[in-house]
């Protein structure tokens, strides 16, 4: 009998020993057998943009780079949507990587909004520097309490404006214009000051909204503007960099947390190599979409330093104005670190 006992409590201790490896085994390190699936969501660019090239190059090395244990579900140019419902269903853990506009994520965590302010970064070099240091992993800590995991920054790039009525050649040629803003008040607020009629809407709605004169005009990268052929509705251009906008890459905590070590290491590694070839594209788009845009025939201006100088000035109280709403600590670490 008490060999029995014995022998029983012998082969209960070898269980829990083979499970505890186990399961040691699967927190570091993954299984052959395991499998994980990613859905990428994009926004609503276009199927030529280097943020959807980026996410295509995401698809291929997340399956290379894993041995196929990340099986990639791609959608791209606004296949599921918006950036506010992509973020959505992140938070509902349907889409595990992303990277929206921050006009789209200040509506989940307010700090965004710190990088969509005018004239915060004079050129890419400081943008690149402030983003990819502590300031910029401040916004992406802060991402945590709303259940994502920041991975680090895309590139839109420096936005200009555009419009169908008139070239605008300086400053006052801007009021009384209806401009299509970005879902974010530090923008409504911006354009207000310089004498336009914000009109915020989704992005998705931008070309029906300027093919029917809804809005007279809208601001984004050169880039973008070749993407979406807002060359076909709209007639002039004109060159401000007034903001130099990021896109936020996002992925679902719980999902990230509940990945073996390993894939953890693949996915942000990876993440951090599609982010250089992702500049690398948008720095060279961003050179032959002004000459597209030209030769799609739309007129060019640029405005003079002392233009530049003045709308500068000019939106410069928006700083003050959300500095609580976004956070002192926030705004001011980001304005000391674009100044260095
Ligand atoms: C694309 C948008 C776009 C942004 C805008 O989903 O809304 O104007 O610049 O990039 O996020």
């Amino acid at each position: 009998m008490m060999k029995k006992v014995l022998l029983s409590i012998l082969s209960l201790a070898i269980v829990v020993f083979v499970s505890a490896c186990g399961s040691d085994n699967a927190s570091n390190s993954s299984n052959e057998q395991d499998q994980y699936t990613i859905r990428i969501a994009g926004g609503a660019v276009g199927p030529e943009h280097s943020l959807t090239k980026t996410f295509n190059y995401l698809k291929d090395k997340l399956e290379e780079e894993s041995d196929g244990k990340f099986k990639v579900d791609l959608n791209v140019a606004g296949e599921l949507g918006e950036d506010r419902e992509i973020i959505e269903a992140m938070q509902m853990g349907e889409v595990q990587l992303a990277s929206p506009s921050p006009a789209a994520l200040g509506g989940f965590n307010k700090s965004v909004a710190i990088l969509d302010m005018p004239f915060l970064f004079p050129d890419r070099e400081t943008a690149y520097r402030v983003l990819d240091g502590e300031p910029g992993q401040m916004i992406l800590t802060n991402l945590e309490d709303s259940g994502f995991k920041g991975l680090g920054y895309f590139e839109n790039g420096f936005r200009n404006v555009s419009n169908n009525v008139k070239p605008i050649k300086t400053i006052e040629d801007i009021k009384g214009l209806s401009i299509r803003t970005m879902q974010n008040q530090t923008h409504i607020e911006a354009w207000k000051l310089l004498g336009a009629n914000p009109t915020p809407m989704a992005f998705g709605e931008l070309y029906t909204a300027l093919q029917q004169g809804t809005v007279d005009g809208q601001e984004n990268p050169f880039g973008l503007i070749v993407a979406n052929k807002f060359y076909e509705v709209q007639k002039y251009l004109t060159v401000t960099n007034h903001v130099y906008a990021p896109n936020v890459i996002i992925t679902n905590k719980n999902f990230f947390d509940g990945l073996p070590e390993d894939l953890q290491e693949v996915f942000t590694s990876v993440v951090k190599e599609a982010i250089e070839y992702n500049r690398q594209l948008a720095q060279e788009e961003e050179k032959t979409a002004r000459e597209a845009l030209e030769a799609e025939g739309m007129e060019v201006y640029e405005f003079s330093t002392d233009d530049l100088k003045q709308m500068q000035q000019i939106v410069e109280p928006v700083y003050d104005q959300f500095k609580d709403d976004i956070g002192a600590e926030v705004v001011d670490t980001f304005l000391e670190a674009s100044k260095q």
